[in-house]
């Protein structure tokens, strides 16, 4: 799971979020503002009071910046995303898609 740390009024995560919900991507919104469960979890996971914070647990992954952020996720999930939208428009809950593959297969759901 994708875990996004983040405050609501800052641009640079809105940026990020917006990504996510681009890509249809599921993700935990962790709100890190000061003095919170959140923010301490944090700094111990990246070290530095910045957001956004991106951990993806999946692979291993944990980054500030949300240029970097981006980039990753749209390198990572973007073939994906663009297959899921040429399979069913992106609706559907595909699992083990061949994204190497030019020619969509039937979509299971469908
Ligand atoms: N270069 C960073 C800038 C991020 C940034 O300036 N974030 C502000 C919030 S908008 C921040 O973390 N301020 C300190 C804090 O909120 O703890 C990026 O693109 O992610």
């Amino acid at each position: 799971m994708i875990e996004l740390y983040q405050k609501e009024n800052c641009p640079f995560c809105k940026k990020v979020r917006d990504t996510l919900n681009d890509l249809n991507l599921d993700f935990i919104c962790r709100i890190s503002k000061d003095g919170t469960p959140q923010r301490e979890m944090m700094l111990k996971l990246g070290g530095k009071a910045m957001v956004p914070f991106l951990v993806d647990q999946e692979r291993g992954i944990m980054m500030y910046e949300s240029g970097d952020i981006i980039e990753y996720l749209q390198a990572q999930y973007g073939a994906e995303a663009s297959y899921k939208k040429s399979c069913c428009g992106g609706n559907c809950k595909c699992q083990n898609m061949d994204t190497s593959s030019d020619t969509p297969k039937v979509c299971p759901v469908e």
